[in-house]
């Protein structure tokens, strides 16, 4: 299989993840998001992902997935063991809590495009920063209350760590302030002793300038 990513998407992010949990290998192919005005915007990545956006993920058949968590669910099926998610129904549906609020409520508000079209109606790099830190920290702030108090999100490793370990490191890429998210930083700290997070980490990403 091959996996359309950038070093640090964290959309890209949560999909090496599961893969590397799962023991999956796929040959990765750099798609540069800055370069030359964006490598996704150009007629031959819109080939394979006409959303123009990173992962995509090329199956045997073929195919490509599109969409993290479309991909992550796909891989979930094809290959169960480990699981992401846990056999009880209310436990499975915390993980998906977590996962759509940092997903479809904190993520997308700080993407690339995002961004750019702020820059593009005047605002300056003060202003796309507080934006930034505005939306991470408030949902932080709901990821912190929902969250258990021992282990990973929920103990074990799972869906809701895929999604939070790669918005924790867009949080300190653009200096959130994390002093108040004590369960977070604990999930952080022992995520990061992890090999599957070490595995799809961005700096260990061969597409991560010198
Ligand atoms: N909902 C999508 C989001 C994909 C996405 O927006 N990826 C970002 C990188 S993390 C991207 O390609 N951004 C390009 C842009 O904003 O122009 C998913 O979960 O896969």
């Amino acid at each position: 299989m091959d996996l359309y990513t950038y070093y640090r998407s964290t959309s890209s992010y949560r999909v090496r993840f599961a893969l590397a949990l799962k023991g999956v290998a796929v040959d990765a192919i750099a798609v540069n998001l800055i370069r030359d005005g964006g490598e996704h915007r150009k007629p031959g990545y819109l080939a394979i992902n006409p959303q123009g956006r990173v992962p995509a993920l090329k199956v045997e058949q073929g195919e490509v997935v599109i969409q993290s968590m479309a991909i992550i669910e796909y891989l979930e099926e094809r290959f169960p063991h480990p699981a992401l998610l846990p056999d009880d129904l209310l436990a499975r549906a915390r993980h998906r809590e977590i996962a759509a609020l940092i997903g479809c409520d904190i993520h997308p508000l700080h993407n690339v495009a995002v961004l750019n079209r702020l820059r593009g109606l005047g605002h300056d790099e003060g202003d796309v920063t507080a934006w930034i830190g505005h939306w991470i920290t408030e949902g932080f702030v709901a990821v912190e209350a929902l969250i258990g108090d021992e282990g990973f999100c929920f103990g074990e490793v799972g869906l809701a760590d895929a999604y939070l370990l790669p918005q924790l490191y867009a949080a300190r890429r653009f200096n959130v302030d994390l002093s108040g998210f004590p369960r977070i930083c604990r999930v952080e700290a022992l995520a990061l002793q992890h090999p599957a997070f070490q595995t799809a980490h961005p700096d260990a990403q061969s597409d991560k300038p010198e």
